[in-house]
């Protein structure tokens, strides 16, 4: 392959001339290269293959037990000045980090392939896309790669001789001595050694140690998020932990929404929604990452910059989400899964009666009632979303699609209703500020604490979060009100005194989805009140549902008490930004206090 890009092929001698692979091999993304490094994989005894009779062209892989996440401990944004990393980023010294990881990355693909992947974040030429090269050591990540991105040739044509890109380097950290038996999932299995390091403002990653998830597959978090958000920020667009759907009411008319949600609560599901509503349809057009820029008709447009789901596989069924099941029927990679006595794949909660026997994450003979879990919790699906059955047909639209509305949401057991619309702008970013999750899994802090998230990029803002509200509000005053998508708080994990879930959720979301789509064409009632925007019980359907009124009452309700007592939580985590807090936020805040007596 001639490589046209100077900076590009300099950039990639000077990072082999550190790690010392034995080769380099530049990807084209074609469907061959996919086969051989599968092959490679296979004969390395990483990838197994599932029945082909099951899964066609489906592979399984365990990670190494050390490395079955993303480490938010371990992630750093190394900005110039401490201050724009902000309160909830691990910022380090850009030039010390450098050193020390230089340190690590010498020597470090001794006796493995260096592998360069061009691809593109969004559709190849679209006005919403990026660049970017990952340089990686792990032919898992590759075939990843090929899954969730554009990958290629295609890519290096449109990069021309000096376009720009982001640039990844990414290691395992695992060199081999020659005749060094290789392990089925080389990684640095010691969290200290580990490193997910932004630049952002020269737009460069450096990933060590890690071969999983969104440490390794660097366009995803890394670029996507951490290191687009900057790019967002310094040219008016927004870089977004959300998915994008499209709903089509009976009458025809489509609306594309976007949802942010912390991680785990439910994004692929709703982005896959089959409605339970008659005449109503929902089709996809991303699970998880929404770039969003203003149209030349002053509307945002949102592009979804992945080709693939990586997704949560345990709690996926045919009940939470049928459609992704459909669309993990073939083309498929399976991480940290059961492999059950048919070589297919299974995980918790994915059929009622479990398998009789399996094989585990960890590679262990396993029983449903030898007392582990057979798949690791973050057992991951890596899926084409082309197969997905609603795929919408327009979800590579390099002008992408027009956004109406936008939904932030997380796991509230109380105070939060299960929908209220934002009065304005300014008061949806409030809203989006204060949403959080009560965590379900010690991952990220205590079990049952709330972790504020907002519009769930905790994890994923590439700077200052008080910069990040900030632009926020900026982006509201860029076009006319009515072109703006309107923006809704919404929960579905709502529950009642006696611990229940108030609200059905999955399909039935759906109802929530219909009041919306009334909201903006003027067809719902609703009820003011000091958080916003409240359906009216007859405005939202709940026909064929068996919701007993009270339950209706209490997911409409608003809890002044609840609210009363998050206001100085909220109060607190505001006052975390310092002084880049920006001061509609703090009148917002004062005037819901105001309003339900919290002064
Ligand atoms: C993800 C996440 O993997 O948000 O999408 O953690
Ligand atoms: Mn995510």
């Amino acid at each position: 392959m001639t490589i046209r890009h100077n900076r590009l092929r300099a950039w990639v001698e000077e990072i082999a001339r550190i790690c010392e692979p034995d080769r380099v091999h530049w990807c084209n993304g074609s469907r061959e290269e996919y086969a051989e490094m599968i092959g490679t994989l296979q004969a390395a005894g990483s990838a197994i293959p599932l029945n082909p009779a099951l899964r066609p062209n489906c592979y399984l892989f365990r990670s190494d037990p050390s490395d079955v996440a993303r480490v938010e401990e371990r992630t750093f944004i190394c900005s110039r000045h401490r201050d724009d990393a902000g309160p909830t980023n691990n910022w380090a010294d850009p030039e010390q980090m450098r050193r020390d990881m230089l340190a690590s990355y010498r020597g470090c693909m001794r006796g493995r392939t260096l592998y360069v992947i061009p691809y593109s974040m969004g559709p190849i030429g679209s006005p919403i896309a990026n660049i970017g090269v990952e340089i990686t050591d792990s032919p898992y990540v590759v075939v990843n790669m090929h899954i969730m991105t554009r990958v290629g040739s295609r890519v290096l044509d449109q990069l021309g001789e000096d376009g720009e890109f982001v640039r990844g380097w990414h290691s395992v950290g695992a060199p081999l001595s020659p005749g060094q038996p290789d392990s089925t999932w080389p990684c640095n299995p010691d969290l200290s050694k580990k490193y997910i390091t932004h630049f952002p403002e020269t737009r460069e990653i450096w990933s060590y140690g890690s071969g999983y998830g969104g440490n390794a597959l660097l366009g995803k978090k890394c670029h996507a998020l951490r290191i687009a958000s900057v790019q967002a920020r310094d040219e008016g667009w927004l870089a977004e932990h959300m998915l994008i759907l499209k709903v089509t009411p009976p009458s025809g008319r489509p609306h594309y929404i976007a949802a942010a949600f912390p991680s785990a609560c439910g994004k692929t599901n709703l982005a896959m929604l089959e409605p339970t509503l008659p005449g109503w349809k929902v089709e996809t057009i991303g699970d998880d990452i929404c770039w969003m820029k203003f149209g030349p008709d002053g509307r945002l447009h949102a592009i979804n910059p992945e080709t693939g789901f990586f997704g949560v596989a345990p709690g996926t069924s045919m009940r939470s989400n049928p459609n992704a099941m459909r669309t993990l029927r073939r083309d498929c990679i399976f991480t940290n899964c059961v492999l059950t006595p048919d070589n297919d794949v299974w995980w918790e909660d994915m059929t009622e009666t479990p398998p009789p026997r399996g094989i585990d994450w960890q590679g262990k003979e396993w029983t449903p009632d030898c007392g582990r879990k057979g798949a690791h919790p973050n057992a991951r699906f890596t899926a084409p979303a082309r197969l997905c059955p609603v795929i919408a047909p327009e979800w590579e639209d390099p002008a992408g699609v027009p956004i109406s509305a936008i939904l932030f949401g997380g796991r509230r057991g109380a105070v939060v209703p299960l929908v209220v619309e934002a009065r304005s702008w300014s008061h949806g970013v409030f809203l989006g500020s204060i949403m959080g999750s009560e965590m379900t899994a010690a991952a990220f802090g205590k079990v049952g604490t709330l972790r504020r998230d907002p519009m769930a990029m905790l994890p994923f803002c590439g700077y200052h979060i008080g910069d990040y509200l900030a632009h926020w509000l900026r982006i509201g005053t860029r076009t006319s009100a009515d072109r703006l998508p309107r923006l809704y708080f919404v929960n579905w994990f709502r529950r009642s005194a006696d611990n229940r879930f108030l609200w059905p959720g999955f399909g039935d979301n759906i109802r929530v989805l219909k009041w919306i789509v009334e909201r903006i064409e003027g067809r719902a009632n609703a009820t003011e009140t000091p958080i916003g925007r409240l359906p009216t019980p007859e405005s939202l359907d709940t026909s064929g549902l068996n919701l007993p009124a009270e339950d209706l009452h209490e997911l409409l309700r608003f809890d002044v008490d609840g609210w009363r007592g998050d206001i100085s939580d909220i109060e607190k985590f505001h006052a975390s930004f310092g002084d880049r807090r920006p001061a509609q936020l703090r009148e917002e805040l004062a005037m819901l206090a105001r309003e339900i007596g919290a002064l």
